[in-house]
């Protein structure tokens, strides 16, 4: 017998109306958000973003070791640096080492070296996975587990009116001694978090999206 102690499960969510409806109505918003590479420099709250590292920290972790750090950066000094780290990478990765392939399926979306939005967004998020806990407690599945963190983070800046990018410079390794973490921690991600710049354009082909039948198989 687990000696796990358990409690009741009584604050599950249940909306009024049906399972069909509500699924609908998430699927419709959730549609909505696109990538952004041009942000507005229209401030965003300290608040706003310890609301969305809660949601993005409720996510389900292996043995709920919850293996994130979110680090959230609004000083302009601190974006300033991570642009150049980051472009210094991308000119590397758009000159040297992407090969023909790769550019010529990023063409359609109209991305290069620069990235005058890791400046104006008000906030970038250095996401981090961490290899064990703070207190050298083991973690499991971290990977999954952050990328489904990361997933919880997207959609809460959404629901709350807010655009991102999952930006990966890559390799993201100065990432880690610029924002002073330590070696248990690797960058997973960064985000940038703001409002779309006014006339904001989004390339056309990141709207296509596989039909359903060719996305679920199902089998009933
Ligand atoms: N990291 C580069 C290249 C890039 C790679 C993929 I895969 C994308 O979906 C988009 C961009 C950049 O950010 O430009």
């Amino acid at each position: 017998m687990s000696d796990a102690e358990m409690v009741p499960y009584s604050d599950f969510f249940q909306p009024s109306g049906s399972s069909e409806q509500h699924a609908e109505v998430f699927f419709e918003r959730i549609q909505k958000r696109r990538s952004v590479r041009s942000f507005s420099d229209r401030p965003v709250s300290r608040e706003t973003m310890e609301w969305l590292v809660r949601s993005a920290g409720s996510a389900p972790s292996g043995a709920n070791r919850q293996p994130w750090r979110f680090v959230c950066i609004n000083d302009s000094t601190l974006k300033q640096e991570i642009r150049q780290g980051a472009e210094q990478e991308e000119q590397a990765f758009y000159h040297e080492r992407a090969g023909q392939t790769w550019l010529d399926d990023l063409a359609p979306l109209g991305t290069g070296p620069e990235k005058p939005f890791l400046e104006t967004a008000p906030w970038l998020v250095a996401v981090f996975r961490l290899s064990q806990n703070d207190d050298g407690a083991a973690v499991y599945y971290a990977s999954e587990s952050v990328g489904i963190a990361v997933g919880f983070f997207l959609a809460a800046a959404h629901h709350a009116g807010l655009a991102t990018l999952v930006h990966t410079p890559s390799p993201m390794a100065f990432l880690g001694p610029m924002l002073d973490r330590p070696e248990t921690e690797r960058p997973y991600v960064l985000i940038p978090v703001g409002y779309p710049a006014d006339g904001c354009q989004v390339p056309r082909a990141a709207l296509e999206r596989k039909p359903l039948e060719e996305v679920m198989v199902v089998r009933d």
